[in-house]
């Protein structure tokens, strides 16, 4: 079912005339009621009256996370916080917090591409839907509450945590949809396992899993040991939390609604746009948000995007699943690597898991030394000394091929890493850089 169909199978030209009609009024209203966005306008000598259409994107200035933290709480508000109904703030991990705030319109809009991703992912009407998701200042519990209203779903809002409770809830109430993080997910398998209860056995059918990078390899690995479709769903506080772009069952990159989050590609360095298909960094502009709206706003996820049309029938753009983020990029000795690469490795090898943590640490003779800390299957673990030697060695083997670097692996039990209930830690950075 598609949630909203004369929008999501509209055809590319009228997408783009009504693309165009939404960023010629957004550019007005910005440069009238936020003084930042004035200011950064008139920095580089543009006028509202110079935007013509969606083409003209490029004009505009860009908008950054710096920009948000600098001007913390208010600056980027284009309307006064007695329009708000309600704000939200992630934490971050350096300076201000991010804050963000929503009219009683843009949770509409929230519900409304929430429903859009729901659908997306599979969902029906008469479904009911356990939302895993932190409830609170982080935005996955409520987004997914309000897309789930919107289309009159039937709600278990449990949170996340109480795991054995997640599970007794789900054989209690038999929901088809389940919404978390994959590696809470991920997580759950072990916890029915320890209940006595076949994890393939679940009612779960449909998992919305998302707001945290996650492998193909780990897809696969989830969708084997629940038995469900698990579909990937993305969103950031800043352009409204959940609802941004979900995959649908054909799995060939996550529906953008380009309709209200206008997306485009850029090289990081340059800033310049980058051919369709080529990896970059996402930028989204937010064409009908009242409270803080966000013109090409650098998400730092890097994706790359197609317009070729899907088996499904949306005419959306698609986002490839997020590579990585042009910040959590970790350098070592000069070379990039990305937690994304070390996780395709590790799930190519048999035994091994997505419960990994990378260690950087730079001890006395100051070169960056990176131990990769992989759980392995408890017979690999309690089996002879020679096999488990073989796994480190066959895992170093592989990840030093795709890095350049040279990289050591510590095989540990199941469930020495520690466990999140959201977003999983996978990076120990222990450098005082
Ligand atoms: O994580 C919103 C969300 C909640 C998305 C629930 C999906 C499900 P933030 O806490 O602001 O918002 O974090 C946003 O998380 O810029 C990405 O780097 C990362 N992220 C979100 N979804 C995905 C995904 C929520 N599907 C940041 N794959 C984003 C990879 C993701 N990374």
């Amino acid at each position: 079912m598609i949630w909203n169909e004369p929008i999501e199978t509209m055809p590319p030209e009228d997408l783009k005339n009504l693309q165009s009609e939404r960023l010629v009024s957004l550019v007005r209203y910005v440069y009238e009621r936020c003084p930042l966005y004035k200011k950064k306008f008139d920095e580089i000598g543009v006028l509202p009256s110079d935007i013509k259409g969606i083409e003209d994107i490029t004009q505009l200035p860009f908008t950054t996370k710096m920009d948000m933290r600098d001007s913390y709480p208010w600056g980027l508000f284009s309307r006064p916080r007695t329009d708000l109904v309600e704000i939200h703030v992630s934490s971050g991990t350096t300076g201000n917090p991010t804050l963000v705030g929503y009219t009683r319109d843009d949770i509409r809009l929230w519900g409304e591409v929430m429903a859009r991703a729901l659908c997306c992912a599979g969902a029906e009407r008469d479904d009911t839907i356990q939302i895993a998701y932190g409830y609170g200042l982080f935005t996955g519990g409520l987004g997914f509450h309000y897309g789930a209203m919107e289309m009159g779903l039937t709600i278990i809002p449990i949170s996340s945590g109480q795991t054995k409770r997640q599970i007794k809830i789900m054989q209690d109430i038999q929901p088809r949809i389940l919404a978390c993080t994959p590696s809470y997910c991920l997580y759950m398998v072990d916890a029915a396992k320890e209940m006595g209860i076949d994890p393939r056995s679940s009612s779960w059918q449909i998992a919305v899993l998302g707001a945290e990078p996650w492998s193909e390899a780990m897809c696969h690995e989830i969708e084997q040991a629940w038995d469900l479709l698990a579909t990937d769903i993305y969103g950031l506080s800043e352009i409204c939390g959940p609802g941004v772009a979900q995959e649908c069952p054909y799995k060939s990159g996550l529906h953008l609604c380009s309709d209200v989050f206008y997306p485009e590609v850029i090289d990081p360095e340059t800033g310049r746009p980058v051919p369709e298909g080529q990896d970059g960094e996402l930028v989204i502009t937010t064409l009908t948000k009242q409270g803080v709206p966000m013109i090409r706003y650098r998400t730092r996820d890097i994706v790359s995007m197609t317009h070729e049309p899907c088996r499904c029938g949306r005419t959306s753009p698609r986002t490839s699943k997020i590579k990585g983020r042009t910040d959590d990029m970790i350098v070592v000795r000069g070379i990039n690597v990305f937690p994304s690469q070390i996780e395709h490795v590790l799930l190519g090898i048999e035994g091994t898991h997505p419960h990994y943590q990378i260690v950087i640490d730079r001890k006395e003779h100051k070169l960056d030394e990176v131990e990769i800390v992989v759980e392995v299957d408890e017979t690999i673990f309690s089996d002879e000394i020679k096999r488990m030697h073989a796994i480190e060695q066959k895992i170093k083997k592989e990840i030093e091929s795709v890095l350049s670097i040279g990289v050591n692996v510590r095989l540990v039990e199941p469930k020495t890493i520690a466990r999140s209930e959201g977003k999983a830690q996978r990076v120990i950075d222990k450098r005082q850089l």
